[in-house]
């Protein structure tokens, strides 16, 4: 699907590592495009709403003081088949699995410290997105050097 969007949560662990930078470097450099940005804390309604799937496994009281622990950052990146090249930069879900040369692999242990979510289609990419952004908050924009990330811009 062409300009696919998808939410990344810089998660707590990675901000009070100070690994924030690191984390949307990655995302920058393999030439996604940034286009919502927000220091925020995610409250329990919103951490519910945005896990709602795991609701009821053994984790989810875990997952939402994990996620609700310290400030995130949430960032939109888009571009085509922007879900599949960012969950491969992120890397498995347990990091003690996750390929070297991803965020996972390379900064993290354990499944409950992953450092950073990321959707898992394009349809999750937008659902999650309009939790945490209004539209006015997205900013549409193009670089000038399009034509050397994109074949055909
Ligand atoms: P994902 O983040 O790779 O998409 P999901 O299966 O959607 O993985 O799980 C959401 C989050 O829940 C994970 O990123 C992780 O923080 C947490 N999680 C998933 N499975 C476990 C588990 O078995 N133990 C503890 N936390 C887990
Ligand atoms: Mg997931």
């Amino acid at each position: 699907m062409a300009n696919e969007r998808s939410l990344v949560l810089v998660k707590p662990d990675a901000m009070q590592r100070g690994l924030a930078g690191a984390v949307l470097q990655r995302l920058e450099n393999r030439g996604l495009l940034l286009i919502g940005l927000k220091l925020m804390r995610v409250d329990q309604d919103l951490a519910s709403r945005h896990y709602a799937e795991h609701e009821g496994k053994p984790f989810f009281a875990a997952l939402v003081d994990y996620i609700t622990s310290s400030p995130i950052i949430a960032a939109v990146f888009e571009g085509d088949s922007a879900t599949s090249a960012i969950r491969n930069s992120v890397g498995v879900t347990n990091p003690s699995q996750a390929a070297a040369g991803t965020i996972r692999g390379d900064f993290g242990l354990e499944v409950g410290r992953n450092l950073v979510h990321a959707s898992d289609s394009p349809e999750s990419g937008e659902r999650e997105l309009a939790l945490f952004f209004t539209q006015e908050e997205l900013v549409q924009w193009s670089r000038d050097n399009e034509r050397w990330i994109s074949e055909n811009p």
